[in-house]
């Protein structure tokens, strides 16, 4: 069995070769163009990144290294006492476009439980935290504070090759996913069990087992479960959306993993990008709440006019790209439907009506592009009925597993010698001056 470094230096000197030849034969290639409402849009539809692990059909959904989401349901390798994906299957997907075995899967496990423990320094940061602060901010200070020990950042003060740097970045990548676990327990434990013990991390378990074992959840084998699809899943989402371009902007400037990625969970805290996810939780609570347990869809409907004509926006409906349901949010349903528990609940079959009568709605609205569920419409309820309520903490989850793509894009982004980013930008004077001269 191959392991995961010998892996990585099978493939990449194919896709090193693969983007020279683009370059030497294509430089010049047009593949779109640029307007003034991309200019002022925030960016929307225009080309402009190269992203390895996956690609995002606006009506199909996510594809990562080709496969679908049903797909990589049917082929990655699970827990040994589980059905759903193992998100380490999905990091090895990411990182090296192909399938592991249910072995290299295993070992990968062991290795990331081998590396899982804090720094002293980091748990004492921690620590000294107010409860007050949000679990996002506290999270993107840990991950920060990781850089102490950066493999990538010591190897380049002492001036390693460029040839090298692929390599301590994927050090850098591993040390960061395996700590993610313990970082963010940490952070649950502080902020709403304080005073109780911390598990420590169990070397025989797998990423989410030791997650959920730290939360306080592991002897909720259902709630595991559903973490390790909701966390592979959640993985990657091609490279344009604010927390994974933020993280490659900040890589680019060859800062460390530990500094792109806590970038990248600065970005995830915004109400329109992750904290979505606590949003709906908020308002479908409400919702259930207001509507006294009689819910039909005439009531979903006026409760849908009364958010938007407040002037809010129907949180887990709409995306940048996306322009049907998100096969995230389908993959999450189906799993409620798996389940009698789930899927007798009030507030998961709550989320279900919204989607039969939401799409109608903010179609009259008009305004979005897309009134469709994203992921987010469904995340959160199932964390709820299993217990897990501080939805504060929801984004967090997401940081968890946003870093599997983000540091596996890290990685191709060294091996292929990736340049710093930096688009050019206009004031509106020079705009209109622009627009005059074409
Ligand atoms: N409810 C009401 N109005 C919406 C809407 C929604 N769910 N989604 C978009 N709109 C509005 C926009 O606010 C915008 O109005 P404006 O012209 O007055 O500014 C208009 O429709 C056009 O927007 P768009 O092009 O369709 O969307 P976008 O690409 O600008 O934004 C997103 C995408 C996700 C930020 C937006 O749909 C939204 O705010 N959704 C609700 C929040 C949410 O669910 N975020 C999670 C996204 C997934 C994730 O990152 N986790």
């Amino acid at each position: 069995t191959k392991s995961l470094r010998e892996t990585l230096k099978e493939v990449i000197p194919a896709k090193q070769e693969q983007l020279k030849k683009l370059k030497a034969e294509h430089s010049q290639t047009v593949v779109g163009d640029v307007k003034v409402e991309n200019i002022i849009g925030g960016m929307r539809g225009i080309k402009a990144m190269l992203w390895e692990a996956s690609v995002l059909d606006p009506l199909e959904g996510i594809r990562f290294h080709g496969l679908s989401i049903p797909e990589c349901q049917k082929q990655l390798p699970t827990a040994p006492d589980g059905k759903e994906i193992l998100p380490e299957s999905m990091l090895w997907l990411l990182l090296t476009g192909q399938v592991p075995t249910t072995e290299q899967a295993r070992e990968l496990s062991k290795e990331l439980a081998e590396k899982g423990e804090l720094p002293k320094f980091v748990e004492d940061l921690l620590d000294s935290l107010p409860t007050t602060l949000h679990p996002m901010t506290q999270m993107a200070i840990g991950v920060s504070a990781l850089n102490h020990d950066s493999a990538f950042q010591a190897n380049y003060e002492k001036g390693m090759k460029k040839a090298d740097y692929w390599t301590h970045t994927l050090e850098d990548s591993l040390s960061l996913v395996a700590r993610l676990p313990a970082l963010s327990a940490r952070i649950y434990r502080n902020v709403y069990k304080p005073g109780t013990d911390l598990a420590a991390v169990d070397k025989n378990l797998d990423l989410v087992g030791n997650y959920s074992n730290m939360l306080g959840f592991g002897d909720n084998k259902d709630l595991t479960e559903y973490l390790r699809l909701y966390i592979a899943i959640h993985g990657d989402h091609e490279g344009g959306n604010a927390s994974a371009h933020a993280s490659h902007l900040v890589a680019s400037t060859l800062a460390d993993p530990f500094l792109s990625y806590s970038a990248g969970l600065q970005a995830l805290a915004g109400p329109l990008h992750g904290l979505a996810n606590q949003e709906v939780l908020r308002w479908q609570l409400n919702m259930l709440k207001e509507l006294d347990g009689k819910v039909t869809h005439s009531d979903i409907k006026d409760f849908l006019w009364k958010t938007l004509k407040s002037g809010q926006v129907v949180p887990g409906y709409g995306h940048g790209v996306l322009r049907n349901p998100d096969p995230r949010f389908i993959a999450l349903q189906e799993f409620c439907d798996t389940r009698p528990e789930l899927s007798s609940s009030p507030l998961v079959q709550l989320v279900k009506q919204t989607f039969e009568v939401a799409p109608d709605v903010l179609k009259e609205h008009g305004k979005t592009k897309n009134p469709f569920p994203n992921v987010d419409a469904a995340s959160g309820c199932v964390l709820y009925e299993y217990g897990l309520k501080d939805f504060k903490y929801y984004t967090v989850i997401f940081g968890v597993s946003r870093a599997l793509g983000c540091v596996s894009q890290l990685v191709w982004a060294r091996a292929l010698g990736l340049p710093l980013e930096r688009p050019k930008s206009y004031s509106i004077d020079a705009l209109e001056k622009l627009i005059k001269s074409q």
